[in-house]
């Protein structure tokens, strides 16, 4: 009876929805509710407002791929050779039948969907992907019942919507080719072409020519079944809102990972000049577009109340990431990354410290404000603890559950966690070390500061949240001891 009891309150004290809107690039001050003062985005403040704004949420790392794989699997992408940034031919980097974020859930008796960016890989490793048939394994093979994506990034062929396996409109008689080594004869590229595109490429982003932009890797065919960059934003936001339609009366997990902001950044003509700062702030107001007609869908549908919704974000902000569309030169007073140090790509703060809002009205008290510390890397095992599924034994090595943290229920969350940026930073209570690394301390292409350097890196962030003050020289013991514990979590999990 008591138990019968204890399970309804568990059933029932579970989200009836969870949507997890995963920005790709927007930075931790690229909304107008983390203080963005030059665009505003009054969807994403609305829920804000409705709920809870972590200010210490965190990706697993600070590019695409190794943080999307850490979410899905909740293991640091460091410990898995091959999970950086993939080309769009590379195949599927998550094993199928490995216990994942939505394959958790499911098990729960959620239904999962994933639209937009996908870059985790498609088909099986060492066979190249035929993308006139069915492709294999893909997001059905790690848990997602339904899938709208596109393969890798805007900026990297093939530039085709992949919907529950197959190419959207794909025309049979105009198969397509993929190749990331050598162009197809006859075919124009972004040097042979350059003239004539529309946005030109600063770094990379020179190879196919598809609708006037230059991308990374070669494509040939598939002409009908082309995305238009335009309405990109549109097509997933309308696919996202489709599979909560179809998912209205029983539980739900959609993953919405958007393109907007990352390159090419090709806004609708309705935000087109519409920032002020170029294409790049015109994005966020079309990311920003995306988020209200996700909140719309759900009010519309009744389900707001019940629904969960968390916003963030893959990695920080990056200005110019290689093509000349005035992100630089329009960026004013604005901060991308807001108070911290570095971006996308870089072991500062900028490149894994995102935006993180958490909305769920019949849990969450509206408006709160937390300093709570959370990482991507315990999405699993939280969300997991709020929907009543069971976590397999192994699954999730580094994720734990801090659901209180998500709920605003405890102010302190994760205690140590790690950052990766090719080389790894840990930040245990206020403290950060950055290990010692190669390479420049600023990216030549993007001009984002690495956070490399020879010697390690110590940091308090209570103290000195700019990084500015590196303390290393003056605390050996804590730098020692921070090491080491680096040290450790590289050679164990959790
Ligand atoms: C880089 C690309 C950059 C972007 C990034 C991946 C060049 C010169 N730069 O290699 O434009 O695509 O990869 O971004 O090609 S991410 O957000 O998907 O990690
Ligand atoms: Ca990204």
């Amino acid at each position: 009876m008591l138990s019968a009891f204890l399970l309804m309150l568990a059933v029932s004290a579970s989200p009836r929805g969870v949507v997890v809107v995963y920005a790709d690039d927007i930075g931790y001050g690229d909304l107008s509710c983390q203080g963005a003062k030059s665009v505003s985005t009054p969807h994403c403040d609305r829920l804000a407002k409705e709920g809870l704004r972590l200010t210490a949420g965190y990706s697993c790392a600070a590019t695409c791929t190794p943080s999307r794989y850490a979410l899905m699997t909740g293991e640091y992408a460091f410990r898995k050779k091959g999970t950086n940034i993939l080309p769009g031919d590379a195949a599927l980097i998550i094993e199928p039948g490995r216990p994942t974020l939505p394959s958790v859930l499911r098990s729960a008796g959620y239904a999962t969907g994933v639209v937009g960016k996908w870059h985790l890989g498609l088909g099986a490793a060492g066979t190249p992907i035929d993308w006139n048939k069915a492709i294999s394994p893909g997001p059905r093979d790690i848990g997602f019942d339904h899938s709208f994506i596109m393969p890798a990034t805007g900026d990297r062929v093939p530039c085709v919507y992949v919907e529950n396996g197959l190419v959207k409109n794909l025309d049979p008689a105009d198969p397509i080719s993929i190749d990331y080594k050598k162009p197809f004869a006859g075919l124009p590229t972004g040097v042979s072409d350059r003239a004539s595109l529309r946005m030109d490429w600063s770094h990379g982003h020179n190879m196919a020519v598809v609708n006037g932009i230059g991308r990374i890797g070669f494509m040939k065919g598939g002409t009908k079944a082309l995305w238009s960059d335009e309405t990109m934003a549109d097509t997933f936001a309308e696919s996202a809102v489709g599979f909560i339609e179809s998912q209205k009366d029983k539980p739900f997990f959609l993953f919405l990972a958007t393109h907007d902001i990352h390159v090419p950044r090709v806004p609708h003509p309705r935000f087109a000049g519409k920032s002020g700062m170029g294409p790049r702030g015109d994005c966020i107001l079309e990311f920003d577009d995306t988020v209200g007609k996700v909140l719309g869908a759900l009010d519309r549908l009744g389900l707001a109340r019940d629904t969960m919704v968390i916003l963030t974000s893959d990695n920080g902000p990056v200005l110019d990431d290689g093509y000349k569309d005035d992100a630089v030169e329009k960026l004013g007073a604005h901060k991308p990354a807001g108070p911290w140090r570095g971006g996308k790509s870089s072991l500062f703060e900028g490149g894994t410290r995102v935006p993180f809002l958490v909305r769920w009205p019949s849990a969450i008290a509206a408006g709160a404000v937390s300093d709570a510390t959370f990482s991507q890397i315990d999405m699993l095992a939280s969300l997991a603890a709020l929907c009543g599924a069971k976590v397999p034994k192994g699954a999730t090595p580094d994720g734990l559950d801090h659901s209180r943290a998500l709920l605003g229920t405890d102010r302190s969350g994760r205690e140590i966690l790690v950052q990766q940026a090719g080389g790894l930073a840990v930040r245990k209570g206020p403290w950060k070390y950055i290990e010692p690394r190669n390479g420049p301390a600023r990216f030549p292409n993007t001009n984002t500061e690495s956070g490399n350097a020879a010697k390690g890196q110590l940091f308090n962030l209570k103290e000195d949240p700019g990084e500015t003050d590196n303390r290393i020289a003056r605390e050996p013991g804590r730098a020692k001891e921070m090491a080491n514990l680096l040290e450790t979590i590289r050679a164990t999990s959790k």
